[in-house]
């Protein structure tokens, strides 16, 4: 948010402020203060003017300029109330030279999932796509899909859901009463392969895009879908999908989205601690796993994760790290 509408804000936040006053306190003409105040009721937050002067008293539910104040991260945020797809607006923006903007939207009407799949967004929902440019490899990209899977998993927790992460990029919840925070357990035993374990219903997904050089990202768009005030009949049936709604009650979407944005922040920030985050997290560590990966398929124990978000599974005759795929979680066999 520009600085100057930020320090308004913030002034009228503290209890009534007369237009002088206010002009003197950031040194800007009282028209300059009328200015702000106007453009700021422009955006939804409520100013009241009486006789001790102008106050705060209520902030937009959602949108651009409500997310971005008192937002805990440097971004900036482009707000539609519909949009065919987030990351597809941050390809363009990023295209364009852009960093540290988040794209988020109400619903969107083209939302994309990986690998051309499709990600319904009815309205309700967060919808967000936030272009940066980390001095980074390209290889190190992976990591950033970790760290949003994260910022999405602590803010839903936060909002009393009991989400944990299916590798690499689904924010689920349980159903069936596997309630691990972390698996140490041991390993189910081999004897023929058990199917599906179903049991978990996924909440958010994240599609990370790049563009770069191998010794260097020149943009990442990483793209978060959050099922949040959405109910699950309004989404695909066969994906067995889930809400914030429905495990937790409607959320403050703005609070949530801040959170949200100032954890990936964080992560962001720090590439090393992500992979330790996600582990405190993950629901497929301990889990017998089939991955389909692009051209084959590997089915045994998911052991661990390593930086920047490879998955090793150990299929009994060897350990084998998988960069990319499809995980499917099964049932243990006994
Ligand atoms: C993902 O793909 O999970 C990545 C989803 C990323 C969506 C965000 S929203 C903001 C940004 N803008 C975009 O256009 N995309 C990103 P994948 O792992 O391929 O999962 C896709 C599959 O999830 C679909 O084939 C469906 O089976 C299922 N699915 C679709 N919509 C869903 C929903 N709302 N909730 C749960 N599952 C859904």
């Amino acid at each position: 948010m520009q600085p100057t509408r930020e320090a308004v804000l913030d002034a009228l936040a503290g209890g009534p402020v007369s237009g002088p006053a206010l002009a003197d306190r950031l040194d800007v003409s009282r028209a300059a203060v009328w200015k702000h105040v106007e453009a700021l009721r422009e955006a939804g937050f409520e100013i009241e003017s009486g006789d001790d002067g102008y106050e705060l008293a209520g902030v937009p539910e959602f949108g651009g300029p409500a997310v971005e104040y008192g937002l805990d991260a440097p971004f900036d945020v482009e707000y539609h109330d519909a949009i065919p797809s987030t990351n597809v607006r941050g390809r363009e923006l990023a295209a364009d030279g852009a960093t540290d903007v988040v794209v988020l939207a109400d619903r969107q009407t083209g939302g994309r999932g990986r690998l051309g799949r499709e990600w319904a967004s009815p309205g309700g929902g967060v919808s967000l796509s936030v272009v940066c440019r980390p001095d980074v490899p390209a290889t190190h990209a992976p990591v950033f899909t970790l760290a949003a899977a994260v910022a999405v998993t602590r803010a839903a927790r936060e909002a009393g859901v009991d989400a944990r992460i299916k590798w690499p990029n689904d924010v689920v919840v349980p159903t069936d009463g596997v309630s691990r925070e972390r698996s140490d357990e041991t390993p189910p035993v081999r004897s023929g392969e058990g199917g599906p374990a179903g049991g978990e219903r996924k909440l958010a997904g994240v599609l990370t895009e790049m563009e770069g050089e191998a010794d260097r990202v020149s943009w990442v768009v990483v793209g978060m879908g959050v099922n949040a005030n959405v109910d699950p009949v309004d989404l695909p049936g066969d994906a067995n999908p889930t809400s914030i709604r429905a495990e937790a009650g409607d959320v403050d979407r703005r609070a949530f989205t801040q959170r949200l944005l100032a954890e990936f922040h964080e992560l962001r920030r720090d590439p090393g601690s992500v992979v330790d985050a996600w582990r405190d997290h993950a629901s497929t560590l301990g889990r017998r796993v089939r991955v389909e990966t692009p051209g084959s398929e590997v089915v045994g124990d998911a052991v661990d994760v390593r930086f920047p978000g490879t998955l090793v599974v150990d299929t009994g005759d060897e350990r084998v790290e998988v960069t990319a795929g499809d995980c499917e979680h099964l049932r243990p066999v006994r």
